[in-house]
C-alpha cells in the first residue's frame, strides 16, 4: 500500500494537527510542500476546492478537512487509539475540536496569530485594530478551553486524543504572539498542558518552520 501524502503549507497548524496523527501512529508518510498562493490555484483546488489547508491521499483515497483526515488516519493505522472509548471523554474530545474549528481558529488564529506571524512572514505589517479587537474574544476561548480541560494531562482524560492533535498547533502558533503568551499565561492548566504536548517527540519532529516555535 502507498504510503500518506499531506498537502500544505509548512507551518500551518491544520497541517500540523494532520502531521501529528501520522506522527503518533508511527505512520511513514510524505509532506508535499506547497508555497503561499499555490492552494488557491491548480492543481491543488482539485484536491481541496475551498483552498485550504491540508489535503490528503492513502493509496488513491483523496480527502480534505483535517477532522476526517485523522480520524480516518486513527482508524486506518495500528496503534494506539487516539479517541477515547468512554462516551464522556469521547464528548468533550468532539466538543473541544468543535471548539477549535468554530471559535478557536477563526476568532484567534486567523486574527492575532495571522496579523502577528503570517503577514510579517509574507512582507506586510501587523493590523493592530484587528489584533485589539481580537484579544477580548481569544481571551474569552481560551479560559472557556481551560475550564473545559479540568485537572486531566489531556484535553479529554488521561490519554492523548485528537483533541490535543487539533489544538496544540493552533495554541503554539497563537503562543508566538505577545497576546497569546499573554493570554496562555493567564491558563496554568492549559500552559502546562501546552509543555508537556510541545515535549512530545511528534510536536518536536512537526515544529513548523518559523521563529519561535
Ligand atoms: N475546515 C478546514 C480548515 C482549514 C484551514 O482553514 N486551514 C488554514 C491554514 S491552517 C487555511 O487554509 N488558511 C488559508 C485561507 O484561509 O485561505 C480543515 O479542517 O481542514
Amino acid at each position: 500500500m502507498a504510503a500518506p501524502i499531506v498537502y500544505g503549507i509548512p507551518g500551518s497548524p491544520y497541517l500540523r494537527s494532520a502531521m501529528l496523527a501520522l506522527e503518533e501512529k508511527s505512520v511513514a508518510y510524505e509532506l508535499s510542500a506547497l508555497g503561499f498562493g499555490q492552494s488557491k490555484v491548480e492543481p491543488y483546488l482539485s484536491r481541496q476546492p475551498f483552498g485550504r489547508i491540508p489535503a490528503f491521499e492513502h493509496d488513491g483515497f483523496a480527502l480534505y478537512e483535517t477532522q476526517a483526515i485523522i480520524r480516518y488516519v486513527d482508524a486506518v493505522f495500528p496503534g494506539d487509539s487516539l479517541q477515547p472509548r468512554d462516551p464522556r471523554q469521547a464528548a468533550r474530545m468532539n466538543q473541544l475540536i468543535g471548539i477549535v474549528d468554530w471559535y478557536f481558529f477563526p476568532r484567534i488564529s486567523a486574527t492575532i496569530a495571522f496579523q502577528r506571524v503570517v503577514r510579517p512572514h509574507l512582507g506586510g505589517t501587523p493590523d493592530e485594530a484587528i489584533i485589539a479587537a481580537a484579544v477580548p474574544p481569544a481571551r474569552h476561548c481560551i479560559s472557556e478551553i481551560a475550564r473545559l480541560v479540568g485537572e486531566a494531562p489531556y484535553l479529554a482524560g488521561d490519554a492523548l486524543s485528537l483533541a490535543d492533535l487539533m489544538l496544540a498547533p493552533q495554541l503554539v502558533m497563537v503562543g508566538m504572539t505577545p497576546e497569546g503568551r499573554d493570554l496562555i499565561g493567564e491558563q496554568p492548566r492549559l500552559a502546562a498542558w501546552l509543555g508537556r504536548m510541545k515535549a512530545r517527540p511528534s510536536m518536536i519532529k512537526t515544529a513548523p518552520p518559523m521563529p519561535s516555535a
